[in-house]
């Protein structure tokens, strides 16, 4: 595998042609690229240049999900917390082949990105004071990118945290998309004030400004986004110890209402399908660690 980096731009890529980049800003994932094709969307309007969280790729949220709740620790952060805008270090590459098989078919790269409460700026270090580290893996194979998130409490006292990979991924047309897997989950609309729900849905199509938090779901369950043409995954994703699913396109109006969401008619190229711990707490004692991750597998 090789490796570039440059600019606060981390790129590797496999021989057998898959790439991946990762802007240090946010370790936000901003291309996977298989059989030569973008497998994430990112916005033309993104900020790339760490003034905003990048509207798009894999920003990842902590320890925070959506606007901070009221007389909480993580009150005063912003909204989806202060990982997806913090500069981040690499801490390194490492390869790996399956032994015995034919290795370049099975070569893995995984990269992997640090970020530790002395890192953040004086405004986040005071407003979540908790001796916090946190390790974020990005692993390429031939036809899946995996991210995985170590959170670790270094300090005296405990922390309650949410966490979500806010994935953007690319489509060639919305209204062919349909999403599996979500049938019988209970979800939080937060088109009708949060409201929840049961979805009756085995394949649902994407139809008007979308926003949900499907809750308790078997992380093992694949969700697959498939498409209605021929009813096969164009993309399958898979958890570890993230059973929430949000599902979000912001659809015409918020598409135009977002700066940095570009161009207008993009709400149709991607759909969001985030894994994430986000309808409760995890609680993190002093000392101890929380490990959870994704694996999107690509048909493309
Ligand atoms: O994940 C869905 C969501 O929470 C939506 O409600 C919308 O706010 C989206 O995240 C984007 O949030 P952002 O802060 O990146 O504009």
């Amino acid at each position: 595998p090789s490796l570039s980096i440059k600019d606060n731009v981390i790129e590797a890529s496999l021989p057998t042609g898959q790439s991946v980049q990762v802007h240090l800003y946010g370790a936000t994932v901003t291309s996977w690229k298989a059989n030569g094709k973008e497998q994430l969307f990112v916005s033309e309007k993104a900020h790339l240049d760490g003034s905003k969280p990048i509207r798009g790729g894999i920003p990842l949220v902590f320890p925070v999900f959506g606007p901070p709740p009221q007389n909480h620790a993580t009150s005063s952060l912003p909204q989806h917390g202060f990982a997806r805008n913090s500069n981040w270090e690499f801490l390194g590459k490492s390869s790996s082949d399956a032994p015995g098989k034919d290795s370049q078919a099975d070569l893995t790269v995984k990269l992997d990105f640090g970020l530790s409460h002395s890192m953040l700026t004086e405004e986040f270090r005071e407003t979540w004071p908790y001796e916090f580290g946190l390790v974020y893996s990005v692993t390429l194979t031939k036809d899946t990118l995996e991210t995985a998130l170590q959170v670790r409490n270094e300090g005296k006292q405990n922390f309650e945290f949410q966490v979500l990979m806010h994935t953007y991924l690319n489509i060639a047309d919305i209204s062919d998309v349909r999403v599996k897997g979500l049938e019988s989950k209970t979800y939080l609309d937060k088109t009708l004030q949060g409201t929840s729900h049961v979805e009756t849905s085995a394949a649902l199509p994407i139809t008007q400004e979308t926003d949900r938090v499907y809750q308790n779901l078997d992380p093992a369950v694949p969700i697959d986004v498939t498409s209605a043409k021929d009813d096969q995954p164009l993309f399958s994703i898979t958890r570890e110890a993230l059973s929430d699913v949000v599902v979000w396109n912001p659809w015409i109006e918020k598409a135009k209402g977002m700066a940095d969401f570009g161009p207008d008619e993009a709400y149709k190229n991607m759909i969001c399908v985030e894994a994430g711990s986000v309808s409760s707490w995890q609680t993190l004692e002093a000392g101890e660690a929380w490990e959870g991750g994704q694996s999107i597998k690509s048909r493309l």
